[in-house]
């Protein structure tokens, strides 16, 4: 049985809530996954008018909320697990000056065994009632907003945050799925879909997803997303540790040195006499960032194939995107006549191994190997 997350959703429009019944998260909420509980601010209210606001002290626009509603609703949702001091939700105040919500968040949430989100109107809530949370109740008080525009009040935000974390809780969805959301979270923009019918009112599906080619497929998904993020979302390519500051060069004689000491700190150890071997025989790619060198590539063409050495990596990088950008150099140096590249490492680690098979290469004989496409 899989620990339940509580989430506790405190607004005066409990209805704009009801979302949270259907589908993925109705689904998961009657599988006992998560549960969710909706509060009206008003039902904590003293006044015959169930007022929760007035004006604001200093003069503008609006009203605030009151802070004694919110303490009397806050106080309901804490004490709904006895007085234990460990059994405290973390309160999340989504409002438009809040860090930005992210998927990383979304992780970091989805861990937690219990939420509360105190949904705002107007012109916001008294501050008081964060110092309260805070400090008399002893919540984790976060703000976070769902994005730079401007929204009327917090329910939006808490549908939004509530949907991304609940497909991260185990069980929610399946686990296949899962595994395709995590190959996904390299910062890049998705490639484009497409289903039967193959001709639809004049236009085709691209031929290469017809091709049965596994390997041009997984270089044409993966040239198409490159595309479109420089299109939609340039600032992603330069986040990523093979971002645009990252500068990638042929290894030279004065290399060697950084380069023993590279391959020893990445866990393949060699010696200076092979590194000299290596330089005639073989072309070795360095990654270097603000001088720094961060990784290693060799590569050697013999015959039909192109062989490569396991990218080696600094080990405080974190992330693959370095190993994949040294796995595209490399091929980019594929002349004519290479028919298949072969990275000469059988034992990757499962991060190594999904970065490899995301690159197009498959495991076989021994072997991580990539067939050169024709569509090139
Ligand atoms: C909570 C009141 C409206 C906010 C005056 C009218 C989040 N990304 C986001 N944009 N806006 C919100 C948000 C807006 C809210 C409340 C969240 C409560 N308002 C107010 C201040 C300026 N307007 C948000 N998350």
């Amino acid at each position: 049985m899989p620990a339940v997350l509580q989430i506790d959703v405190v607004s005066i429009f409990p209805a704009y809530l009801a979302p949270l019944d259907l589908s993925l998260i109705g689904k998961a909420r009657s599988d006992g996954l998560i549960d969710v509980r909706v509060h009206d601010l008003r039902d904590f209210t003293h006044d015959r008018h169930r007022t929760v606001d007035d004006t604001p002290y200093g003069g503008g626009a609006g009203m605030v909320m009151q802070p004694e509603p919110w303490a009397r609703a806050l106080e309901h949702v804490v004490g709904q697990r006895g007085s234990a001091a460990s059994a405290r939700p973390r309160l999340l105040v989504p409002g438009p000056g809040g860090v930005p919500f992210t998927q990383a968040m979304a992780r970091e949430l989805a861990a937690e065994p219990w939420l509360a989100f105190a949904c705002g109107r107007y012109e916001g809530i008294d501050e008081r009632v964060y110092e309260f949370a805070q400090e008399d109740l002893g919540l984790e008080v976060t703000v976070v907003s769902l994005g730079d525009y401007v929204v009327n009040g917090g329910e939006v935000a808490v549908l939004a945050i509530v949907e991304a974390l609940a497909r991260l809780v185990p069980g929610v969805i399946g686990n296949a799925a899962s595994l395709v959301e995590e190959s996904h979270q390299d910062g890049l923009l998705e490639y484009p879909l497409y289903t039967k019918p193959r001709h639809w009112r004049g236009r085709v599906v691209p031929e290469v997803l017809l091709s049965g080619d596994h390997a041009a497929i997984a270089d044409w998904r993966h040239r198409q997303r490159l595309a479109r993020t420089a299109d939609r979302r340039p600032d992603l390519l330069h986040a990523s540790s093979a971002g645009a500051d990252v500068d990638v060069r042929v290894a030279t004689a004065g290399d060697l040195p950084e380069l023993l000491t590279l391959l020893y700190a990445a866990g393949t150890p060699t010696t200076m006499e092979s590194l000299r071997e290596g330089l005639s025989s073989s072309t070795t790619w360095l990654a270097r960032r603000a001088g720094r060198l961060l990784g290693a590539i060799r590569v050697e063409a013999r015959g039909d194939t192109l062989w490569l050495a396991a990218p080696a990596l600094v080990p405080d990088l974190d992330g693959d995107d370095l190993a994949r950008r040294l796995l595209d150099v490399a091929q980019q140096t594929a002349v004519s006549g290479i028919r298949q590249l072969v990275v000469d490492s059988p034992r990757a680690s499962a991060v190594r191994a999904r970065t490899y098979r995301q690159a197009g290469y498959r495991l076989g004989g021994g072997h991580w190997v990539k067939r050169c496409s024709r569509h090139e």
